[in-house]
């Protein structure tokens, strides 16, 4: 049923007045301490990345930081470096060499500590691996795997021998993996027998089975162990090989190929305003200056800290922040496999005082559902070693901020909340946490060295509006594969090639402070995970029951958006809880459960306008609550209000 008043968490963030300057003592000892950075940086801007791109290990420089033809870039060009090399080999030739690159802990409670030494052997060792089975620079290879420390493995020894990986979240149906590797054209599936969630095998083996029936590109399956026996995984031994015994096998170094830097580093799926995919295409030398000088100076990373990014590997945010980032700088990662619920509601403040983690960053879906299991789970623990805290994918309401602020950093940490996306590769807008002011509920500023702007529909800057990014960065995504058509299109064509359209709406006020207000497309954002209200259409309309079928992000306290459907039948079927069930279920298993409707509601018409567009904004409207808006080019306005009572009945 519709909250109360669903529009309460933006209008909390417009009347938000708190400020909170950077604590002297963290201003003190931060990376970035010196407010002349964000002058400097947009006085020169391509120097100031060039600054940044020249603390990495570069095989041959570049010889002109930034080609830029609308809208395509080409950073750093004419420089070849590897990624595994900076990420892995430039941490081993001093006392690095020894320290945990990754502290892992599967949810039964089993450890792993990789050292820089360990990590570089695992990479080195597998890049053989993969070279053994056929796989060359350039060739793609698809990952869907657990959170576990094999994961960041395959992704750097693909960036190892210059091979494109294409993570896929282990959450994902069968069919959403089988269209992502198809899209890609993979040569090789790297999966697991099974991971861990709740308590329960999550059947990984057996999805990428049905995956692979019908994807003819692939050769080969890479099965890493992680159950065991009780995963009751099946192995094809004309097709899948196992890791372990493939790791025995395999010699112990591998030289990292030299990489151009615009050479594909990755494709990372991500929802879009149509039913389809979009392949985020992200390249070499840009994307790791980027995610590296992002991870230095708003994460303020120092040789000591623990750093914990509870995203999954199958994001853009565990890419940039759990193994790229992180890695470049030579910090030390914690990595986790399950839920924070299991065995109990404390399990992350567990591990917080288990590793003395330092830096914490995660989503506001999951602090609100902090909020809501009740402060006694992280009173009862010692976070005394947390000294920063990070939010990242969906807008954070000033209440969760407050919450996390005082229950979590116990009132001693800056919180930065990050701004960005799959296709921009690494944050965008954020602060700088010994320099910045922070407000509950703002992104606060542009990066320095990013240029962003609100803008209303005309491209004049305003108080609200778009936002917009109006100069190429380092990380920003160089195509849609297969597709540069839709690139132009989705990002570009909106204000004729001169800024990148985010998607966003946002605000700006009276100091600069950027405050985003959610997606102005049909992009939903449900848990912090992107799900396109296409996607799941066209997933119910798939089932056979279904003639017509309309998705909403309804305002949700908990989720930020939950997927709400409207369904109309086809004739001489008639609505039941059982079919509500089975139509839930079918999305499930087209998409995956990330995509599972909240509610379906059988309605025997859709509004639609007299051109036979869905109005989904009335029925947001009709979904939330609120008092119906303009209703006059609907073809039919009797039925939304006919829906209205209807809702209001159920
Ligand atoms: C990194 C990531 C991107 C969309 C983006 C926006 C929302 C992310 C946010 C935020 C407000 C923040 N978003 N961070 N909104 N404040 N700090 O989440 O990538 O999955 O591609 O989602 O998420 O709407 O456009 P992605």
């Amino acid at each position: 049923m519709p909250t109360e008043d669903p529009q309460s968490a933006i209008r909390a963030l417009l009347e938000e007045k708190r400020v909170f300057p950077p604590p002297k003592a963290f201003t003190d000892q931060a990376n970035a301490r010196d407010g002349a950075i964000y002058a400097e940086a947009a006085k020169d801007p391509e120097a100031f990345w060039a600054r940044m791109a020249g603390e990495l290990k570069w095989t041959k420089p570049w010889t002109k930081v930034l080609d830029w033809n609308p809208p395509h870039a080409q950073w750093f060009v004419g420089g070849q470096l590897n990624v595994s090399e900076n990420c892995l080999d430039r941490h081993l030739a001093g006392w690095r060499r020894n320290k945990a690159a990754i502290i892992w802990e599967g949810e039964p409670g089993d450890e792993r500590v990789l050292t820089y030494a360990d990590l570089h052997r695992e990479v080195s060792k597998f890049s053989n691996v993969l070279k053994g089975l056929g796989i060359g620079k350039g060739d793609r290879v698809n990952i869907y795997l657990p959170m576990i420390p094999e994961a960041a493995v395959a992704m750097l020894a693909c960036t190892r021998i210059g091979a494109v990986h294409s993570v896929v979240f282990g959450g994902f149906s069968a069919e959403s993996l089988r269209e992502r590797i198809n899209d890609a054209g993979a040569k090789l599936l790297i999966t697991a027998d099974g991971g861990w969630r709740r308590g329960k095998i999550l059947p990984l083996k057996a999805v990428a089975d049905e995956a692979v029936k019908d994807c003819p590109t692939i050769t080969k399956t890479v099965v890493v162990r992680r159950v065991g026996e009780a995963a009751g995984a099946s192995f094809d031994p004309a097709r899948d090989v196992w890791y372990h015994e493939e790791m025995a096998k395999a010699a112990l170094t591998c030289p990292p190929e030299p990489m151009d830097a615009e050479d594909m580093l990755y494709v990372l799926y991500t929802s879009g305003s149509t039913g389809k995919p979009k392949g985020i295409v992200h390249t070499t030398g840009g994307y790791l200056t980027h995610v590296y000088a992002t991870t230095k100076l708003i994460f303020d990373l120092k040789e000591e800290d623990v750093f914990w990014c509870t995203a999954d590997v199958g994001w853009v945010t565990g890419h940039s922040y759990i193994v790229y980032g992180p890695l470049a700088n030579g910090a030390t990662v914690l990595m986790y496999e399950g839920s924070p619920d299991f065995p109990d509601k404390d399990r992350f403040w567990r591990i917080v005082e288990k590793y003395r983690v330092t830096i914490f960053y995660t989503a506001p879906t999951a602090i609100r559902t902090f909020m809501r299991w009740g402060e006694s789970y992280p009173a009862g623990r010692d976070l005394s070693s947390l000294r920063l805290l990070g939010t990242v994918g969906e807008p954070i309401n000033p209440e969760a901020w407050m919450w996390y602020q005082e229950h979590i950093g116990r009132k001693k940490c800056p919180i930065v909340d990050t701004w960005w996306q799959t296709e921009t590769g690494g944050i965008l807008i954020a602060p700088l946490p010994g320099l910045t002011a922070t407000k509950p509920g703002s992104a606060t500023l542009a990066f320095p060295g990013i240029s962003a702007e609100v803008v209303n529909d005309a491209g004049d800057p305003a108080a609200a509006g778009y936002l917009v990014l109006t100069k190429p960065w380092p990380g920003m995504l160089r195509t849609i594969l297969n597709d540069d058509k839709r690139y132009q299109q989705t990002y570009w064509d909106r204000y004729r090639g001169v800024f990148y359209f985010t998607g966003d709406g946002a605000k700006r006020d009276e100091d600069g402070f950027f405050w985003l207000l959610g997606r102005v497309d049909d992009v939903m954002n449900v848990s912090g995970h992107r799900i396109s209200t296409m996607e799941v259409e066209s997933a119910l309309v798939d089932h056979p029951a279904v003639a017509e079928a309309a998705v909403i992000g309804r305002a949700d306290e908990m989720k930020g958006q939950a997927v709400s459907a409207f369904v109309t039948l086809k004739a001489h079927i008639q609505p039941s809880d059982e079919l509500l069930k089975e139509i839930k279920a079918h999305v499930v298993k087209k998409i995956g459960a990330l995509a599972r409707p909240e509610d379906i509601f059988f309605t025997s018409e859709l509004p639609k306008t007299r051109s036979g567009k869905i109005m989904r904004r009335l029925l947001r409207d009709v979904a939330e609550g609120r008092v119906l808006g303009d209703t006059t080019t609907l073809a039919d306005p009797g039925v939304v209000a006919q829906l209205k009572r209807q809702y209001e009945e159920k």
